[in-house]
């Protein structure tokens, strides 16, 4: 941490920097250090650019800072889900889980940050609370809650689609006399269950993953279900230091299928056609895929996301697992996903998650049977009585892809808000401009591959095709950068269009904002596949960033 009376003095004085002369205090301000704040701020530097980079937590590492809560780890696997850019970098560091727990790559941003002696133009437990662009200077100036204020020719929003968390408005709630814990909140210290009545509500990644380790520390744990989700078995092992070995041989190779692949992932191919298999053949793909863990089920079949009774076929198949699992048959009912197609909400990856509805200490209560009427001061009332808890845990989402950008007053050209402009839904260029906000750059926003990939590999490339294009800016002469709007409508319909009709608009997922009450219901990331959008990016690039309107004078 830095010293905060420096800090505090020291922009103080950028304050006054900034506000006497039309020259920015920095050239960019970068927002938020996690993947794809920090890797921005390396590469800006590496520029010799000026940089301060605005960071709420108390230390790097973003959606790793914050998401603490027993079992927290990512679904894809450590060697992948990790910068490419360095290549000393992917060969120093050592990975020790096929996936990795989320203080191991806490651990990483942090050796990164460290490695490139980043945390120097970070400062940290500061929110940035408005981003104003100024038409007469033509600079941003960014405000912060610890009274910060500079001014920047660039901003760069790399604020996570997965950072905006939310506690569902359920009356009561302040009533409450025991703990209350969010997953993406959690105390840094530590949370201890022992002896305790905890409830967790919400069974999406988050739940799945807490819910075991819970169970094994907690006196009783009660689990209040909406919508059962599809679970996959993780099959987590440790890396074998040969197959580490193996891998880091193989890394560009495997970046480059990376880079090229639909999610950002390699995962084995389809095995043909569910629906032109023979039942028997089909029953034993799946088991391969199951037996073998991860996400790579949801693909055993080149037809499980793209048609509805190919994607019924994987879908039995869970529940015939959950089935097979569970004890009770009541129990395991009612966490059998029904419904909707696998895969239309993000599929979860989990370790003994069925398996933990066999404990004497867990009981599942079934939220569509009945409801949460209230929270009281001694725990969760639901229409068949209430449950006595000391600790609630919300596993209860996000506000996903725009939550966070909506949290900060951003205004563009003429004082328009961000918030105006998207009160429809959210509306970008490519995921990383938006119309009418010049110089202001988003990373894994809305309308790109994002939170459908394996979202380090689509950081990168926003990042480094971000950095081209402020390259391209400086050489030409130009100062300002942004998404023409009918670029901008062009993309928007491109983005829907491919996502109506898909499997995907049969959920109420967060992907659809339908998560959150009022939310306009738009199906928010790209589902082109990263490498298609990779090489369309680069060829707007390439096309003199066909789209933006790049010039020297505000138009
Ligand atoms: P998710 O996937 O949004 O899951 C949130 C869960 O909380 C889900 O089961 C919700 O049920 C449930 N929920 C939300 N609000 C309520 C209320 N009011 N009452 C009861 N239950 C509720 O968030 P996660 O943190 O688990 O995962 C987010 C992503 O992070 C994940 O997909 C990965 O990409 C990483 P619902 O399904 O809405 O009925």
């Amino acid at each position: 941490m830095p010293d905060s009376t420096s800090r505090e003095s020291r922009e103080s004085r950028e304050s006054r920097e900034s506000t006497a002369s039309s020259e920015p205090t920095y050239d960019a301000v970068v927002v938020g250090a996690g993947f794809a704040g920090l890797y921005t701020l390396h590469s800006l530097r590496r520029r010799g650019l000026t940089v301060r980079l605005f960071e709420a937590g108390d230390g790097v590492g973003g959606t790793w800072f914050w998401n603490r809560y027993p079992g927290a780890r990512c679904d894809v696997d450590s060697a992948d889900y990790s910068y490419s850019f360095d290549d000393d970098l992917q060969q120093e560091w050592v990975w020790t889980e096929r996936f990795p727990a989320q203080p191991e790559i806490l651990r990483y941003l942090e050796h990164v940050a460290d490695r490139f002696g980043l945390r120097e133009d970070i400062t940290f437990g500061s929110r940035v609370t408005s981003a104003h662009f100024d038409d007469a200077s033509g600079l941003w100036t960014v405000t912060t809650d610890s009274g910060d204020t500079v001014t920047a020719r660039w901003t760069v929003m790399a604020t996570g689609p997965l950072s905006s968390a939310r506690i569902p408005d359920i009356a009561g709630l302040a009533t409450f006399t025991g703990e209350i814990h969010h997953t993406a909140n959690w105390p840094e210290q530590g949370v201890d269950f022992r002896g305790k009545r905890v409830g967790v509500i919400g069974t999406g990644s988050s739940g799945v993953q807490a819910i075991p380790v819970i169970a094994e520390q907690a006196a009783e744990l009660t689990v209040f279900q909406r919508t059962p989700g599809f679970v996959l078995p993780a099959r987590n092992r440790p890396l074998g230091p040969g197959e580490l070995a193996e891998i880091k041989a193989d890394y560009p190779a495997r970046r480059q299928l990376q880079r090229q692949s639909h999610g950002g992932w390699i995962l084995p191919p389809p095995v043909g056609l569910a629906l032109e298999t023979a039942p028997d053949v089909r029953i034993k793909e799946y088991e391969t895929r199951w037996a073998a863990g991860g996400l790579a089920f949801q693909t055993t079949f080149g037809d499980v996301m793209t048609d509805a009774t190919a994607n019924e076929t994987a879908a039995e198949f869970v529940r015939s697992k959950i089935r097979e699992t569970v004890s009770d048959p009541v129990t395991a009912e009612v966490l059998c996903p029904k419904g909707y197609p696998l895969g239309s909400k993000r599929v979860c990856v989990g370790t003994d998650y069925y398996e933990t509805f066999n404990r004497g200490n867990v009981e599942l209560v079934d939220l569509r049977a009945t409801p949460i009427e209230e929270i009281v001061s001694e725990g969760i009332r639901t229409d068949a009585g209430v449950h006595e808890l000391d600790a609630i845990v919300f596993a209860t989402g996000f506000d996903a892809m725009t939550g966070a950008l909506g949290a900060i007053d951003i205004r563009g050209r003429d004082g328009v808000t961000l918030r105006d402009t998207w009160e429809a839904g959210p509306r970008t260029y490519l995921g990383v401009s938006v119309a009418g906000f010049p110089n202001l750059f988003v990373l894994a926003g809305p309308g790109s591959p994002s939170v459908l990939s394996n979202v380090v590999v689509s950081i990168e490339q926003h990042v480094e095709w971000v950095i081209g294009y402020l390259d391209h800016m400086r050489s030409t002469g130009a100062r300002f950068a942004e998404a023409t709007l009918e670029a901008q409508d062009e993309w928007v319909e491109h983005v829907t269009g491919i996502a109506v009709g898909s499997l995907y608009m049969q959920a109420d997922s967060w992907y659809l904002g339908a998560n959150v009450p009022g939310k306009p219901r738009i199906f928010m990331p790209y589902l082109g596949g990263v490498g298609n959008y990779r090489n369309l990016c680069a060829q707007i690039a390439a096309d003199g960033y066909r789209g933006f309107s790049t010039t020297t004078e505000l138009g």
